[in-house]
């Protein structure tokens, strides 16, 4: 239970994943294709041109990672092994429901996880190039890119068009519009909305396969939001104001976002993947749409990338449009890449921009809680 501000048809994380799950059953009875995705760098257009639902796959969940670690090792990222763990034991409906999956060469753990994976299902796995700007690197994720175009269509027996791959783009620029509005609420002062919404929406929305159904969804809740902010919020005094960045959340919503609120601070903005980081940089419809996709997938500020610049620019320009207080670093336990960047990145807050930083290094577990809520609450009063 949570005693912050909510609206009334609120769902939380698990509730929306139990009736998605309800949802994903009668779709896959109707005959509809499914894709199960994990990140950021999928090129959903393709799926979406494919006429195929792409869907999130479960990758949380404490109780799943006993069953991953027959398999894995135990210092693994919380986030493979739950991913892992709930599809060895059908414990993730989309996974279950899904005809195959899409998968990048992220993180090392990743992409050597997704070979046991492929033991349970076809999953295609796209090769990601170590770095954005090295030689060859867009040519050589371009292939990739079409590479999962042919492997759709082979999967399928069908033939994508360069007209169904435009169509694509526009729904999804559309939809990246709608969703980046609803994160920039957490621009004004004082929110009118909780991170811990803005995280369980955002995350919950990725099983809702209707994309017109989530514009519509989001366009409604930014409006309704606004209003508020107006009527009630503008004018008055705000709360310590705080930017999460680093891994994503959607395993610690309530761990980690939710307690920061019930300490008293509100979450403003996300600089990881369960924030704007992709939705800020919509794709080119202008040029040919392989080359559009490829290029705009590439620009992806994952700490994957050597070197990654421009996840400290996005996190600059973040602290600013937010009027943030301090930033909040999440490190999922045993994801080196974060953990690595986390240096500059403490440097670049506390010495550039002068802001109180702290990273919290935790798993999926609830043994930590009470530390973590002892750090958090400190950090919150220096703010
Ligand atoms: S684009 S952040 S969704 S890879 S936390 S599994 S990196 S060890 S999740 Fe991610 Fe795509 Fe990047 Fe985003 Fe590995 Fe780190 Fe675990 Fe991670």
């Amino acid at each position: 239970m949570t005693n912050l501000k909510l609206p009334e048809d609120f769902e939380t994380y698990p509730e929306a994943r139990k009736n998605a799950f309800l949802k994903m059953k009668e779709l896959k009875e109707s005959g509809r294709r499914i894709v199960g995705v994990f990140c950021t760098y999928t090129p959903w257009e393709l799926i979406e041109a494919a006429d195929a639902a792409a869907v999130v796959l479960c990758g949380i969940g404490d109780d799943n990672i006993p069953i991953a670690e027959t398999r894995l090792p135990q210092n693994l990222c919380p986030l493979i092994k739950a991913s892992y763990g709930a599809a060895l034991a059908d414990r993730c409906p989309f996974f279950y429901f899904s005809d195959m999956v899409l998968a990048e060469t992220t993180c090392d753990g990743k992409k050597k996880m997704y070979e046991l994976m492929s033991e349970l299902k076809h999953c295609h796995i796209m090769q990601l190039p170590p770095g954005k700007t090295g030689r060859g690197a867009l040519e050589f994720w371009k292939q990739e890119v079409i590479s999962v175009k042919e492997d759709l269509e082979d999967f399928y027996h069908i033939r994508i068009t360069d007209e169904q791959i435009r169509k694509a783009i526009h729904l999804r620029n559309r939809e990246r519009k709608a969703v980046l509005d609803f994160f920039e609420i957490g621009r004004l002062k004082p929110t009118p909305i909780t991170g811990y919404e803005i995280n369980t929406v955002i995350s919950s929305n990725e099983f809702t396969v209707d994309l017109e159904e989530k514009i519509k969804y989001l366009e409604h809740r930014t409006a309704e939001l606004k209003e508020l902010y107006e009527k009630e919020y503008k004018g008055k005094p705000s709360r310590p104001r705080v930017l999460i960045t680093g891994c994503p959340t959607t395993g610690v919503i309530d761990k980690i976002v939710r307690q920061i609120e019930e300490l008293g601070a509100d979450v403003v903005g996300f600089e990881n993947c369960c924030g704007p980081r992709e939705k800020k940089d919509p794709i080119d419809e202008t040029k040919d749409p392989i080359t559009a996709i490829a290029e705009k997938y590439l620009r992806v500020n994952c700490s994957v990338m050597s070197p990654n610049p421009g996840r400290l620019e996005a996190l600059d320009a973040q602290i600013d449009e937010y009027k943030v207080d301090g930033v909040v670093e999440v490190l999922l336990q045993a994801c080196h890449t974060f953990a690595i960047e986390s240096d500059a990145i403490r440097t670049f807050v506390t010495k550039e921009k002068g802001l109180p930083y702290i990273a919290i290094n935790t798993d999926y577990s609830s043994g930590d809680q009470a530390q973590i809520n002892t750090r958090l609450g400190a950090f919150i009063e220096m703010l």
